[in-house]
This record gives structure tokens, C-alpha cells and sequence, in this order.
């Protein structure tokens, strides 16, 4: 008896001592297992007399049972502690802040940019693009603009060095070469806008050397000034989200188009900030005309048969406008401060049912 009671506090003991669920599984082997020492002592009872039986048995059987209950019990003691360790080790500070704040804004060009091309694609418009360096020829020439043009004067422009022919690329004066190119490989009808970034030996507050515009054209059977005056109104009133654009047309000339017209919009700027559809100011907002008949030609369209319409306009002076934004050269100085203030955010992104502007 003696013997049980010490083997029970040295298993008890063992028991008490696992500090962890494999310590308690070698306890247990050892112990219940199949030549566990508890295991060996009621195999040992089949070979005991009926006398020595009915005093070992159920001193076996009870400290089988109460060694099964002690594993049990240090069991359940070992599964709650290595929970609460990993519940305290996976905790979360419910009041730290979610995210943090982006740091990056859309750049407002980059902003109209998409609104332009958001409002012309609903008009049924393709967006069309080209290089910056351009040839002469499709910057000038094939505009109705050869060498020896007086129009050439009309805005100073950025040579690169010349090319083994004696010919020079230009950073392009306008995005319409974009449009020369598409005129070459594609037939009428032809609805495009150009939008992208062109170069001016320039510098004011409304000027800058690299500025954006935007370029329309549309070529077909029947085009005419209607359809432009139309198509410009259509944008004005998308893009400025108003009612009514109250358009004026002025004569004016380009090389490129005849006749050529500049169109102002009625607005109001006695509030202290500039208002459109109402008002007694005007402001000149587009270049335009029919596209000159020499130009179709030079693209190999027949101007006999087809006709069209073009328009220019930039894209700075159209977020300045629609924005607030007082000097164009703001635009371009990087300037973080600057960028928070009047940057949009990455979920800013424009569509004609979702909102155009913030
Ligand atoms: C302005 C004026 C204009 C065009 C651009 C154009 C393009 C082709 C043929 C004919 Cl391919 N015209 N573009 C026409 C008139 C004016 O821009 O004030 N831009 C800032």
C-alpha cells in the first residue's frame, strides 16, 4: 500500500510539474500508456490470487482513476494559460486611428484632365494621343504652316538640335499634330480630342513654357459651325456644372482653319470669383474654326467631299478657372503645401453621373 501511495504523489508530483501540454502527454505515456507503469500494475493483476485481487484492484483502479483525473485537470490548466497568452500576445488597441491619412494628391491639371476627357467621351469623342517632340512637318507644315509662313512668328517656339537632313523636331506648339497623325491613317468620320501637354517660349503669371491643351476635331460629310458652337456649349455647361453657357463668337485667324473664330462665355465676376451662364463680362475660352481645306488635303482627305471643324483651348487655364487658381506658374513649382491645398483625392474620380468636382 505503501508503494501506491508514493507512486501516486510521484505521478501527482510529475503532473503538477508539466509546464506545457507535451511535458503532460510524456506524463501521461508513462504513466496510462500501454507499458505505463499504472498500465503494467493491473496487467499485473491477472496473475494475483482471488485474496491479493480484491485488495489490489481497487486500490490499482483508484489510482489509475485518480491520475487519469489529476492529467485532466492540468490539462484544462495548460489549454487556458496558452489561450490567454495568445489572446494577450493578439490584442488590438481598438483606439489607435484606422489608417493613415494619404499623403498624395491628384494634381489639379491631372484632375481636369480626366473631367475633359470624361465630358468629350460622353459626346461620343475618342481621346487621341502623340509624342512631345514632334516633326515640323506635322507641327507646321502639314497645318498650313511651311517654312516660309509669316504664322510662324505667332508663337516662339522650342527647336531641337537639327537631324541629318537639316530638318528639325520641335516640342509641339499645339497638340494638333496629334490629330495630323490620325488624319493620315484614318478616314471620316473622325471625332477626336487631343489632350496633353505643349511648349512655348513663354513666361508670365498666365503663361508658362509647358502648358496643357485640349484639341477637338471632328471631320465629316456635313460639319459645320452649328455643330462647333453646339459641342462647345455641351462641354461648357458639363464642365462648370450650370444651366445655361451663353457663348460669343469673335473673328480671328489661325493658318489651319478658315474661317477661323475665338468664342468668349458670359460670366459674372462682381462676386470677388469668376461665375458663368450669367453676368454682363465676357471670357475668351476657345480657339476654332473649319478646318482649312489645304490642311484635309495635306492628310489626304478629299475636301471636296468632307469637311470639318476644330477647336483648341488649354487645360491649366480651365482648372484655374474652375478652381480658384490665381497664377498658372503654381502649377508646376511642386510645392506640397500648394498640392494639399488644391489637390484632389485618389476616390475624386470624375464621371458625368457621379459628379465632376468635389
Ligand atoms: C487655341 C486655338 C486651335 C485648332 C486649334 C486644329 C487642328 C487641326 C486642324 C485645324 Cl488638325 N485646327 N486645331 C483650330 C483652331 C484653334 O487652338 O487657342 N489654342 C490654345
Amino acid at each position: 500500500m505503501t508503494d501506491i501511495s508514493t507512486l501516486e504523489s510521484l505521478h501527482l508530483a510529475n503532473i503538477a510539474a508539466a509546464t506545457d501540454e507535451a511535458a503532460l502527454e510524456v506524463v501521461r505515456v508513462a504513466t496510462l500508456g500501454k507499458k505505463g507503469t499504472i498500465s503494467n500494475l493491473l496487467k499485473s493483476l491477472g496473475a494475483m490470487s482471488p485474496e491479493e485481487k480484491k485488495v489490489n484492484g481497487p486500490a490499482f483502479n483508484g489510482l489509475r482513476d485518480r491520475v487519469q483525473k489529476a492529467i485532466a485537470a492540468r490539462k484544462g490548466e495548460l489549454e487556458e494559460a496558452a489561450l490567454n497568452t495568445r489572446l494577450a500576445s493578439e490584442c488590438v488597441d481598438i483606439t489607435l486611428p484606422v489608417r493613415p491619412e494619404p499623403q498624395g494628391t491628384v494634381h489639379p491639371v491631372s484632375q481636369v484632365f480626366d473631367e475633359v476627357v470624361a465630358i468629350f467621351a460622353d459626346l461620343g469623342f475618342s481621346v487621341a494621343e502623340g509624342p512631345d517632340v514632334e516633326f515640323d512637318d506635322y507641327n507646321f507644315t502639314k497645318l498650313n504652316t511651311p517654312p516660309d509662313h509669316p504664322a510662324r512668328q505667332m508663337q516662339d517656339t522650342f527647336y531641337m538640335a537639327p537631324q541629318t537632313d537639316g530638318s528639325r523636331h520641335v516640342l509641339r506648339t499645339q497638340t494638333s499634330a496629334v490629330q495630323v497623325r490620325t488624319m493620315l491613317v484614318q478616314k471620316p468620320p473622325i471625332r477626336i480630342i487631343s489632350p496633353g501637354r505643349t511648349y512655348r517660349r513663354d513666361s508670365d503669371a498666365t503663361h508658362s513654357p509647358m502648358f496643357h491643351q485640349i484639341e477637338g476635331l471632328v471631320v465629316d460629310e456635313v460639319t459645320h459651325l452649328g455643330h462647333l458652337k453646339w459641342t462647345l456649349e455641351e462641354f461648357l455647361k458639363a464642365f462648370f456644372e450650370i444651366d445655361h453657357a451663353e457663348l460669343r463668337a469673335r473673328p480671328s485667324y489661325f493658318p489651319f482653319t478658315e474661317p477661323s473664330l475665338e468664342w468668349d462665355v458670359r460670366c459674372d465676376r462682381s462676386g470677388g470669383h469668376i461665375k458663368f451662364g450669367t453676368g454682363n463680362d465676357w471670357l475668351e475660352i476657345f480657339g476654332s474654326g473649319m478646318v482649312n481645306p489645304h490642311v484635309l488635303e495635306n492628310c489626304g482627305i478629299d475636301s471636296k467631299k468632307f469637311q470639318g471643324y476644330a477647336f483648341g483651348g488649354g487645360i491649366d487655364r480651365l482648372a484655374m478657372l474652375k478652381y480658384g487658381i490665381p497664377d498658372i506658374r503654381s502649377f508646376f513649382e511642386s510645392d506640397l503645401r500648394w498640392l494639399k491645398a488644391y489637390g484632389f483625392t485618389a476616390f475624386d474620380i470624375p464621371t458625368l453621373d457621379g459628379g465632376l468636382s468635389r
